[in-house]
C-alpha cells in the first residue's frame, strides 16, 4: 500500500464537516457491509503505582490521584467480569494493567492463565500490559491472545511533553513485537491534552502507514482526572471527535476505529454521528480502567437506535443531528447523496 500523506490527512480533517461524514461514511458502508459494531469490555488487573508519568494517566505513581490502587487481581475475579461481559453482549474483554513492562515470571504467567480463561468464555482477548518482548508477544499468543492494545497516543513531536519516562520508539519496538507474533494490533491515542491539529495529523499518519495497519483504531478524548497534570485540560468540542474518526476511517479502510474514552460525555446525537463517520467498535460496560463509562443499558438503547437507522436515505439524518449540534457553526451546507 502506497504511503498515506501527512497534507492529505490534514487536508481531510479540514473539509467542511458534511463533506467529511459523507465521504467517510461512504467508504464506511463499502468496507463493513453488516454495519455492526464490536463491543470490548475492559477491566483492570492492576491499578496504580506505575513508574511511568504519562501526564494524562490517574495510574501514574508520580502524580497524587485519589485512587484504589491494587496488586495483580486474582483469576477468579477476572472471570467474574468477563462473565458479566459475555452476558451483556460484549464481543472482545481486554485487560488492562499499569505496568511499565511485562514481568517474566508470575506476572506473565498469571496473564496467560486470564486470556485462556476470557477465551474458554468464547470472547476475543485483548490485553495491554505496557512493554513486552518477542518472547513475551509469543507466549501470549500461545494461550490464545486475540489483540495486543499499545496506544502511541500523540505525535512524535508531542510526545515528549506528555511523557518522559519512555520514547515513542520504544512504543512502535512493543506494536512490532506483538505484529510479529501474530497477534492483532489495537493502537490509537488521545485527544484533548493541548496538541494541535497538526499533532493529531501526525498521529494519524504514524498510525495508517504502519504496515500492516492496526486492526483496531481506539480514538480517546482526554477524561481529565483530578491530581493529573492535566486535569485542567479544557473538554474537546465534539465535532473534534467526528473530524478524527471520519479521517481515521477514510485512511484506515479495514480497521475498526473505537469511539473510546470520554464517550459519555458525548450525547447521542453525536455518538450517532461518530458511528456513521466509521466508529464501528466502543468500550462497553460501567467502567474503564479507573473511570466511569457509559451506562450499558443506555448504551443497549443506543445502539438500537442506531442499528434501525436507514442507513439507505441518511440525507435528513444526517443534516438533522448536524443542526443539533452545529447551531454555532454558520454554514451547514445541506448534502446531496
Ligand atoms: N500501561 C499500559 C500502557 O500504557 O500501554 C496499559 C494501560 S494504559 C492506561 C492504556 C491507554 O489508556 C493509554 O495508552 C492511554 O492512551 C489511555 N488512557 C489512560 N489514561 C487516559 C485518560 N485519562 N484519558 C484518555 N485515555 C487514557
Ligand atoms: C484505550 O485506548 N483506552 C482504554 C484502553 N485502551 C485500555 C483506556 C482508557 C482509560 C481511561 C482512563 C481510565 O479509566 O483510567
Ligand atoms: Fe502507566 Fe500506562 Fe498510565 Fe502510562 S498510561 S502511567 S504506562 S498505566
Amino acid at each position: 500500500m502506497s504511503e498515506i500523506k501527512f497534507k492529505k490527512i490534514k487536508n481531510l480533517l479540514s473539509l467542511p464537516l458534511n463533506d467529511l461524514i459523507l465521504q467517510a461514511h461512504q467508504v464506511h458502508k463499502k468496507y463493513f457491509k453488516k454495519g455492526d459494531v464490536q463491543l470490548a469490555s475492559l477491566i483492570s488487573i492492576k491499578t496504580g503505582s506505575c513508574p511511568e508519568d504519562c501526564k494524562y494517566c490517574p495510574q501514574s505513581a508520580h502524580y497524587n490521584v485519589d485512587l484504589k490502587k491494587e496488586k495483580l487481581i486474582d483469576i477468579s475475579e477476572v472471570r467474574k467480569a468477563a462473565q458479566v461481559a459475555k452476558k451483556n453482549g460484549a464481543h472482545r474483554f481486554c485487560m488492562g494493567a499499569a505496568w511499565k513492562k511485562l514481568k517474566d515470571g508470575k506476572d506473565l504467567d498469571s496473564v496467560v492463565e486470564m486470556i485462556k480463561e476470557v477465551k474458554s468464555l468464547n470472547l476475543e482477548a485483548c490485553v495491554t500490559l505496557g512493554n513486552i518482548t518477542k518472547t513475551q508477544a509469543l507466549a501470549l499468543k500461545e494461550a490464545g491472545l486475540d489483540a495486543y492494545n499499545h496506544n502511541i497516543d500523540t505525535s512524535p513531536e508531542f510526545y515528549k511533553s506528555i511523557i518522559s519516562t519512555r520514547t515513542f520508539d520504544e512504543r512502535l519496538e512493543t506494536i512490532n513485537n506483538a505484529r510479529n507474533a501474530g497477534i492483532s494490533i489495537c493502537s490509537g491515542g488521545i485527544i484533548g491534552m493541548g496538541e494541535s491539529w497538526d499533532d493529531r495529523a501526525r498521529m494519524l499518519e504514524v498510525l495508517a502507514n504502519l504496515k500492516p495497519q492496526p486492526e483496531s483504531v481506539p480514538i480517546n478524548a482526554l477524561v481529565p482526572v483530578k491530581g493529573t497534570p492535566l486535569q485542567n485540560q479544557s473538554p474537546i468540542d465534539p465535532e473534534e471527535m467526528i473530524r478524527m474518526i471520519a479521517t481515521s476511517r477514510i485512511i484506515m479502510k479495514k480497521s475498526r476505529i473505537r469511539l473510546s474514552a470520554g464517550r459519555k460525555y458525548l450525547s447521542n446525537e453525536i455518538q450517532i454521528l461518530c458511528f456513521l463517520s466509521g466508529a464501528n467498535s466502543i468500550f462497553y460496560g460501567d467502567s474503564l480502567l479507573t473511570t466511569k463509562n457509559n451506562d450499558v443499558q443506555k448504551d443497549q438503547e443506543l445502539l438500537s437506535k442506531y442499528q434501525k437507522i436507514d442507513k439507505n436515505n441518511l440525507k435528513e439524518l444526517i443534516n438533522e443531528y448536524l443542526i443539533i449540534f452545529t447551531e454555532k457553526i454558520s454554514a451547514v451546507r445541506q448534502y446531496n447523496f
